[in-house]
């Protein structure tokens, strides 16, 4: 087995190129053209590919340093007689550094004022066949110039931005984003060229690497940001493009990953193939959102509905039909309405009405608070409600679990949220261990908690955490409503305003205090006889407390 030198083979123009990735480490097995390293210099980026198959023995390179024609990359081991000693120079021409590459344009020839339309072709791109485009950075009606890149073709090892041998107007652009392209192809119909005309870009001499890749004005897509053009009809930012090389940017694109949103760890922010790695990982997680995903999300009132496959919603010049006044939705308006959409969509949820008769309950409150008048601590109906709940959660675990994937995280504590109606809108405190305090000190922490909310006070952890949630308006009225769970919460108790009310006792009709629940309850997780059930039991613990001791 000969251990075989891997050089930098002929480069080109470049001298001293930075090394920006390494895509081999000591211990991998090469094919012969696979790529080694990246080089970058300030026009381009490549890859340098391996001449030989084999198992790398030995780094040469790090990255940073610097590299140019003949510098030893690595040591390979090479398999077999398949070793290609020589270097650059017999390298085969498929395993020449692709260029993506760069040489100077030649300078524009004498101008020949171009009056009629003119034809920008494909110029010179070495051995480059059937190549693709991926970006298009004009539309017609642009004004071009001379030199401007007007799309990026890619190979698999390499990228480049085509530029307008001419100036003047597009007329027609004739490739889009996806076609194949070879040399000669017609680009684009220029018209009112009154500028100079490059000369001939396939003539545009350039310093073929070993593999005579002749790459024309051909400036790295990733290394010449700033040359990308302000307009980009595809879509991708046109100033700071990613920076990759082209076997990361392929790679980004085979698994749909939006090369913009990715954070390169590598040199100078370079984007590796870990990073994109990573960021699969995390949007499968679902810890990452890409842009389109988020727009798709039904985040905001104002969602377009399209992504439910909805008829869009209804744009109306409300000020034609009378005088109005507009103003922006608050913060926490925003922040739960985009929360109340996606529950509202998400969740199959079902509500069941019920009453609670609280008769004695409320007497025994009153006749509490006056016997504690002087205590400060006014003992309130919600924290019943509270202690109630917890006694039916604690018979019906599955009220206080959360949907987990195909699990159920079932809770062993007990953390009752409130829904509080604050001046900037609804906020959900949560009373923490509930099932571990009395009525009087759940009375209090309400009461500090409701007021931190008026205030605008309260902190996220004041909020977190509830497995279950009561949303009472019975200090205000209404009979019953329907409550949107708060996920990923499986249910909530909404609560109306007590009534006294004929109710029959088997003999006659008496008058009772009946409390209105609708208990709102996820499907996935919950069906309709245990929430009738949870109903009924919360009734029967309401109706008289003694049962939470049984
Ligand atoms: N039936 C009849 N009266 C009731 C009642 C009920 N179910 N619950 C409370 N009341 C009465 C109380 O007796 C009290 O009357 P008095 O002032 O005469 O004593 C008054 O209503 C206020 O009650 P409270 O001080 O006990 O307050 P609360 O516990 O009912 O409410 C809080 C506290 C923070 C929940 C409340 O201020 C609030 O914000 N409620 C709105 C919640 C909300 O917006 N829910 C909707 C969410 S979905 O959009």
């Amino acid at each position: 087995m000969a251990l075989v030198e891997v050089k930098v083979p002929d480069i080109g123009d470049f001298d001293e190129v930075a090394v920006i990735e390494l895509l081999v480490k000591v211990g991998d097995a090469v094919k012969a053209e696979q790529s080694l390293i990246t080089v970058e210099s300030d026009k381009a980026s490549m890859e340098i590919p391996s001449s030989t198959a084999g198992v790398v023995k030995e780094m040469r390179v790090a990255l940073g340093d610097k590299v140019k024609e003949g510098s030893v990359v690595l040591v390979v081991e090479a398999a077999g007689e398949a070793a290609a000693p020589a270097p650059a120079a017999a390298a085969p021409a498929a395993a020449a550094p692709a260029p993506v590459a760069a040489a100077p344009v030649a300078a524009p020839a004498a101008a020949p004022a171009a009056a009629g339309p003119v034809e920008v072709h494909v110029p010179d791109i070495g051995d480059f066949k059937d190549v693709a485009v991926i970006e298009v950075f004009v539309k017609p009606g642009d004004t071009i110039k001379v030199e401007q890149s007007l799309i990026t073709v890619e190979s698999d090892k390499a990228s480049m931005e085509i530029p307008s041998s001419h100036a003047g107007v597009l007329k027609e652009l004739k490739v889009k984003v996806g076609d194949k392209v070879n040399i000669g192809d017609l680009l684009a119909i220029l018209e009112g060229a009154a500028g100079a005309a490059a000369s001939a870009p396939a003539a545009a001499p350039v310093a073929a690497p070993a593999a005579a890749v002749a790459a024309p004005v051909a400036a790295a897509v990733a290394s010449a940001p700033t040359a990308a053009p302000a307009h980009n009809p595809t879509g991708t930012p046109a100033l700071g493009l990613p920076h990759a090389s082209p076997s990361v940017r392929k790679f980004a694109r085979e698994l749909g990953v939006p090369l913009d949103e990715v954070k390169g760890s590598g040199l100078k922010g370079r984007i590796t193939a870990d990073d994109i790695q990573s960021f699969t990982k995390s949007v499968m997680a679902g810890a990452v959102q890409t842009k389109a995903q988020a727009a798709k999300a039904p985040a905001s009132a104002g969602g377009g509905g399209s992504e439910l496959g909805l008829i869009p919603w209804p744009k109306v010049d409300f000020a034609k039909f009378g005088p109005i006044e507009r103003k922006e939705l608050g913060r926490i308006k925003k922040i739960s309405g985009a929360n109340l959409l996606r529950n509202a969509v998400m969740i199959p949820a079902v509500t069941n009405h019920d009453d609670a008769d609280i008769t004695d309950l409320e007497a025994f409150r009153v006749s509490t608070n006056k016997e504690n008048e002087k205590s400060g601590v006014k003992v309130t109906m919600l924290a019943f409600l509270i202690k109630a709940s917890v006694a039916a959660l604690k018979k019906f675990p599955e009220f206080n679990s959360s949907l987990d994937g195909d699990s159920l995280v079932y809770k062993q504590y007990y953390h009752i949220g409130f829904a509080a109606d604050t001046p900037n809108g609804l906020v959900v405190p949560v009373i923490k261990d509930a099932d571990k305090k009395g009525v009087l000190q759940i009375s209090q922490e309400m009461g500090e908690l409701a007021k931190k909310a008026r205030d605008g006070k309260l902190g996220p952890a004041d909020m977190s955490g509830a497995t279950f949630t009561i949303s009472s308006l019975g200090g205000i009225g209404g009979r019953y409503f329907t409550p949107i769970i708060n996920a990923p919460e499986v249910a909530i108790l909404g609560v109306c305003k007590s009534q006294m009310e004929p109710v029959w006792d088997g003999k006659a009709f008496v008058p009772r205090l009946m409390l209105p629940l609708s208990l709102t309850w996820d499907h996935r997780v919950i069906d309709g006889a245990a929430a009738a059930r949870f109903n009924a039991y919360l009734g029967q613990i309401l109706g008289d407390f003694r049962r939470v001791l049984l």
